[in-house]
């Protein structure tokens, strides 16, 4: 809300909670404390990317920022992206271009990230030319995610919305992705599994043929 307040623009933030922690509860006080903040609560947890669609459902902006709510994507980069998305359809940030660092992944996770990226980009073309289809913080039009049948096995949601969306244009931005500083982390082996899982699903998706054209900031 610090970075948000100063754009001249009507925003909101969405929380889509699945925890079973006193989570809800927080999230109440915020919501009644800030007007911008809305949350969903789901009982039943089905993971992060279908967490994000739901966000997608419950949203009634032109414009969507998904993110981490561990802030391990920095806010700071919100207004670019957003300036962004006044140009191009999808917008990207990267810690895989000039400008990028991964460096709040230890060797282990670089290396299996790293895999899975190559894995993507060499099984399905629409994920080819974007550096970073693997990370959790992207911009896009409403119109892109419009109609298409959303259904994602696990956390990555923005291979989903390449492979089915519709879009002509997409926006790299460098950005760097910080170590979590408190609390574990949930991605483990459960997690590489439905990529993998994702994945083979995509590669029988049959979508329209669409030129894209790639930036990078
Ligand atoms: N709604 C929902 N969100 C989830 C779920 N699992 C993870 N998330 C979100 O996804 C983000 C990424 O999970 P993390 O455990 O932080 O994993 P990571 O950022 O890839 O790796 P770390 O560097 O270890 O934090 C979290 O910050 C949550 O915002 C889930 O089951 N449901
Ligand atoms: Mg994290």
């Amino acid at each position: 809300m610090a970075v948000l307040s100063g754009l001249d623009i009507s925003y909101e933030i969405l929380f889509i909670d699945d925890s079973r922690d006193d989570t809800p509860v927080l999230l109440a006080r915020l919501a009644q404390e800030f007007s911008q903040v809305r949350y969903v609560h789901r009982e039943n947890n089905r993971g992060l990317g279908t967490a994000v669609v739901e966000g997608f459902l419950r949203s009634l902006a032109d414009f969507m920022i998904v993110m981490d709510a561990d802030l391990q994507h920095p806010p700071e980069l919100l207004p670019e992206i957003f300036k962004q998305l006044k140009t191009y359809d999808i917008v990207i940030p990267s810690r895989f271009i000039q400008g990028g660092d991964a460096g709040g992944l230890n060797v282990v996770r670089k290396f299996i990230s790293w895999s899975a990226r190559c894995l993507g980009r060499l099984l399905i073309k629409r994920l080819r030319d974007v550096s970073d289809c693997t990370g959790g913080y992207f911009g896009l039009r409403r119109s892109v995610i419009e109609g298409a049948p959303l259904d994602p096995i696990g956390w990555k949601i923005l291979i989903e919305v390449l492979v089915k969306g519709q879009y002509a244009s997409i926006c790299e931005l460098p950005y760097a992705f910080h170590a979590r500083d408190a609390g574990d982390s949930k991605m483990g082996l459960k997690e590489q599994w439905n990529y993998l899982r994702h994945i083979v699903r995509l590669m029988g998706y049959k979508g329209r043929d669409q030129k894209v054209r790639v930036v990078r900031l």
